[in-house]
C-alpha cells in the first residue's frame, strides 16, 4: 500500500460494472481509496442525477474518481483507468506490455472495443431483459446477437494466450476493463457454453486477489449520504 498517499475517492454504485474496473486497477497498484456509493435517482444528495453528484460528473454516471493528491477529477471509466495508469503505474505493471507503436495500438484497440462495443451491447441486453417497461423482443434479439458477436471476437483473441489474458503476454488493464462486463453474462441471460476460453479466462480473473478485493470493497461500501 502506498501509505504516503491520501486515499482517492471512487464514486460508484453497488452493482454497476463500470466502477468495478477502476477499483480493480486501484487494487492492482495498491493505491489507497475510499468508495462512495450513489443511487441512480435525481435525489440532490444521493443520486447520480442529483445536484451534488452533477458537480463531480455533469454526465450523471459512475464511476468518477477524485484524487486529493493531485486535485484531478476524472469520469468515464476509460479516462479514470488511463489517469491511474499515467500517474501511478510508474513501473508499467498493467499497461501495454511492449513499447512499440503496434503494442500501444493493440492495448488501445481492445480497451476501446470494450468501451464502445462489448460493454454497451451487454448493457442494452440487460436493459431490455430487466428494466425496459414493455417487452421488445426485436431489440433484445439485436443486442443479444451483437453481444455474442463480441464474444466471438474475444474468444478468438483469447486463443493467442490459451485463455490466460486478452493481450497475449500478461494480464493488463484491458482484462480489468472486460472482467465486470463479461462476468454479467448470466445476469444478461447469455451463455458461455460456446466460449470455453472466455469461461477459462473469467475463472482465472475472478481468482485474482485484486479482483476479489475490488468486489469486496465496492460491495462493502457505504451509500453516500
Ligand atoms: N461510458 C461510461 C458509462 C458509465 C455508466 O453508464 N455507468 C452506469 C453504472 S455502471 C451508471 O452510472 N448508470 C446510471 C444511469 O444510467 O443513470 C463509463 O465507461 O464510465
Amino acid at each position: 500500500m502506498n501509505t504516503h498517499l491520501k486515499p482517492l475517492i471512487l464514486h460508484a454504485h453497488a452493482t454497476g460494472p463500470n466502477p468495478i474496473k477502476v477499483a480493480i486497477a486501484l487494487e492492482s497498484l495498491k493505491l489507497p481509496y475510499n468508495v462512495k456509493h450513489w443511487d441512480f435517482s435525481d435525489n440532490p444528495n444521493t443520486g447520480v442525477k442529483g445536484s451534488k453528484f452533477l458537480q463531480i460528473n455533469e454526465n450523471g454516471r459512475v464511476p468518477a474518481l477524485e484524487d486529493p493528491n493531485t486535485g484531478v477529477v476524472s469520469w468515464e471509466s476509460g479516462a479514470c483507468m488511463n489517469y491511474i495508469r499515467r500517474v501511478y503505474d510508474v513501473e508499467n505493471t498493467i499497461g501495454p506490455p511492449g513499447g512499440s507503436a503496434q503494442d500501444l495500438v493493440d492495448f488501445e484497440k481492445w480497451e476501446y472495443f470494450l468501451l464502445t462495443t462489448l460493454g454497451p451491447m451487454t448493457g442494452q441486453v440487460n436493459w431490455f431483459t430487466h428494466y425496459h417497461p414493455t417487452k421488445n423482443a426485436d431489440a433484445l434479439k439485436r443486442y443479444q446477437e451483437q453481444t455474442y458477436r463480441c464474444y466471438d471476437v474475444l474468444e478468438g483473441q483469447l486463443a493467442k494466450s490459451g485463455g490466460t489474458s486478452i493481450l497475449p503476454s500478461r494480464v493488463t488493464a484491458v482484462d480489468y476493463h472486460f472482467e465486470p462486463w463479461v462476468r454479467q453474462y448470466a445476469f444478461a441471460g447469455l451463455s458461455l457454453d460456446k466460449y470455453p476460453l472466455i469461461h477459462k479466462w473469467l475463472g482465472l480473473m475472478d481468482a485474482r486477489e485484486e479482483v476479489q478485493e475490488a468486489y469486496l470493497k465496492i460491495r462493502g461500501a457505504e451509500k453516500q449520504e
